[in-house]
């Protein structure tokens, strides 16, 4: 893989996977293929959700509503979700299968108990920025691969958001898994068509 490539892991994590609160269907198959892309990669980037137990996107935190429904916050429409990823917790780690010592750095994304964070570049208010523009740039990467959970979700939103910083964005397909909600798999892939993301089966 060139220099100016970085591969970006998005939010591999056990809440994610296979018995966790937001489990992704197959969201722990992934490991192996990620684990062997990123030798291919100088430049790999991990990231983490992480919310503080108050969150916003929690459903719990909100009386009366359930997981999955969607609310009206100041920034836009937020979907509801079982409570995930709290900071500190086990199932917020890195998941314990991934095998990258040489990844560079890890952003932790969430964290403002008033804002979510699916995108690893921007919050959802869509100004506050996590600073990965920043790293990327000052490291000369150009393009983007992305792999992790969930493709609709947090994928989508990272990919997007590359776009808009100038990079080349390549999601590549069988390194993720999607938690399609009411059609959101499908919609997700629109948009990223609509905004030059690249699609890729896999790169081995
Ligand atoms: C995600 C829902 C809530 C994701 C994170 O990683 O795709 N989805 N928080
Ligand atoms: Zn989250």
């Amino acid at each position: 893989m060139q220099k100016n490539s970085a591969l970006l892991i998005i939010d591999v994590q056990p809440d994610f996977c296979p018995q966790g609160p937001l489990a992704v269907p197959g969201g722990d198959e992934i490991i192996p293929l990620i684990n062997q892309l990123a030798t291919s990669f100088e430049t790999v980037v991990l990231t983490q959700d992480w919310h503080p137990p108050g969150h916003v996107s929690f459903a719990a935190n909100h009386p009366g509503k359930a997981p999955f429904e969607t609310i009206t916050l100041p920034y836009g429409p937020q979907v509801l979700w079982p409570t995930h990823c709290v900071m500190g917790s086990a199932g917020a780690a890195l998941h314990p299968a991934l095998n990258i010592p040489h990844a560079s750095a890890i952003i932790r994304k969430g964290s403002n108990i008033n804002v979510d964070s699916y995108s690893a570049f921007l919050e959802a208010d869509r100004t506050t920025r996590t600073g990965l523009d920043g790293y990327l740039t000052s490291r000369g990467i150009t393009h983007v691969y992305l792999a992790g959970l969930a493709t609709d979700f947090c994928v989508a939103w990272s990919a997007e958001d590359a776009r808009a910083f100038g990079l080349e964005a390549t999601i590549i397909e069988d390194a993720c898994r999607a938690i399609d909600l009411n059609g959101s798999l499908a919609a997700a892939w629109a948009r990223l068509a609509a905004c030059g993301v690249q699609r890729a089966p896999t790169l081995i």
